[in-house]
């Protein structure tokens, strides 16, 4: 049995007896409440999912199985998967044998090039990466299995086959969209001795002479692979996953998800932002002109793409991560240098208007200028590279849900007219 795999079976029975035995000894303690504000306001702070995978604190940021991401930003991303999953970093051996899964299951189906050539040109390349998970859906095993009468305690298994079918196959599925939407010529097929990350940069096909591209890539695929579980991709994909629909449906409905400018689409918008302050100034702007642009974007009503988070209230490890790369690699490129402005104005500009409950970066606001840096200038096609390292966190999520047997999930949604009275009984309730 591949190393993966058989970790997981040993790991599982125990997983489950937890869970069981926390349910039955603290099921009705109370984690958490839920205010009006936080109804209307996305849920934001509401403890009310489960995920082992990694966890975000807002004065520290993301931790994949306790391990602060900045930790691990020399890793494969291969290894990210294997640590997402079962908790533990491979060993050698592990790594090369998870690497041959991968490989063994890399081949895409010639439907998928047909059914994304067929698709009107300015499609946007997230809509090609969604679609082509999703017209992969037929090969699923769960969902073959499941129609068969599949048992319940071997549902993990379906998932992982679904999910190593699709991780196989993204990094090939993504470039080939890259190459074929502009216009850059044949895909490019897969290098087998190539690691994951190195393999998809050399399907991209960009000059990479040194190999500082494939490290970036590399470094990409492993930072942005998992945020816990309540982030719109994470949660979508989740959601579905918790009807039985398979990760292919799970995975792609996820990448929608993604694809919002408020979430995986705002490193498209931040280098965006970034470029037309370089065109406006004709150049890196001052500290006085970059000031004042950051404050008309606000006044016109736009958000500063890559700034603020949800739950985040320091500088993201992410950024950090990236920023350490970027230092060492193209210190002296423009893009970078305005991304470094950037970075050091601001957060004041956003405290100054105080809105905003974090002023500080996420991982947004600087991929895209690596990723410029290196030639892959086409913006709109930075989503689906975010795609590819969510799909780690997005699968590993689900397979450890139908293992644990996570039931639908189904929160109670209440009427305006509800919350008006609930509001009206605590009003009287605080009178009397
Ligand atoms: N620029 C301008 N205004 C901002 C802002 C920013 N970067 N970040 C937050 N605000 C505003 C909000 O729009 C909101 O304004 P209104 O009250 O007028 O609606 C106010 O500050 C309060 O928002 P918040 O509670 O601080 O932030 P939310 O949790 O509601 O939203 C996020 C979080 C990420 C959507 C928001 O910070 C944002 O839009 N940032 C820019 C887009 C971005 O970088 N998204 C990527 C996030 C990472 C990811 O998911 O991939």
């Amino acid at each position: 049995m591949p190393i993966l795999k058989d970790k997981l079976t040993q790991q599982i029975p125990a997983l489950r007896k937890e869970a069981q035995a926390l349910l039955k000894e603290n099921g009705n303690t109370v984690i958490s409440e839920v205010t009006i504000a936080q109804a209307f306001g996305g849920m934001r702070g509401v403890k009310g999912l489960v995920c082992d995978t990694s966890v975000v604190d807002a004065d520290k940021g993301l931790a994949v199985r306790g391990i602060p991401i900045g930790d691990l930003a020399d890793r494969l991303p291969e290894e990210i998967f294997y640590l997402l999953l079962s908790g533990e970093l491979p060993d050698k051996a592990a790594l090369a044998d998870f690497q041959g899964e991968l490989r063994a299951r890399a081949q895409v189906p010639d439907y998928i090039w047909n059914v994304l050539r067929a698709m009107p040109e300015d499609s946007h390349p997230m809509t090609m990466f969604s679609t082509a998970v999703l017209v992969l859906e037929r090969e699923s095993v769960f969902r073959r299995r499941y129609a068969e009468g599949m048992p319940k305690d071997q549902y993990w298994e379906a998932a992982l086959e679904d999910s190593l079918q699709l991780l196989a196959k993204l990094p090939t599925i993504a470039a080939g969209i890259y190459r074929m939407h502009y216009g850059k010529g044949n895909p490019i097929p897969s290098n087998p001795a190539l690691d994951w990350g190195a393999d998809y940069a050399f399907m991209l096909g960009l000059p990479d002479p040194d190999g500082q591209f494939a490290n970036l890539m590399r470094l990409y695929l492993t930072l942005h692979c998992d945020h816990e579980g309540g982030n719109v991709s994470a949660f979508t994909s989740h959601t579905v996953g918790s009807a039985l629909s398979d990760p292919y449906y799970a995975v792609s409905a996820g990448l929608d998800g993604l694809a919002g400018p408020l979430h995986g689409l705002a490193n498209q918008e931040c280098l965006h932002f970034v470029l037309g302050t370089r065109k406006k100034f004709g150049g890196v702007p001052t500290d006085a002109q970059l000031r004042e642009y950051a404050w008309n974007t606000l006044k016109e009503g736009h958000v500063i793409p890559g700034y603020g988070h949800a739950v985040l209230r320091i500088t993201d490890p992410r950024f950090t991560a990236f920023h350490k790369f970027g230092e060492r690699v193209c210190a002296q490129d423009d893009v970078f240098r305005i991304v470094d402005r950037i970075f050091a104005l601001v957060p004041d500009v956003l405290r100054e208007q105080g809105k905003a409950k974090d002023p500080w970066p996420n991982v947004d606001a600087i991929s895209g200028s690596l990723l410029y840096h290196f030639g892959l200038t086409e913006f709109d096609y930075y989503t689906v590279l975010f795609g590819v390292s969510r799909a780690l966190g997005l699968t590993s999520q689900l397979v450890i849900n139908r293992a644990l047997g996570t039931p639908i999930t189904r929160p109670k949604s209440v009427s305006t007219a509800w919350i008006k009275g609930a509001a009206a009984g605590a009003r009287r309730a605080a009178a009397a």
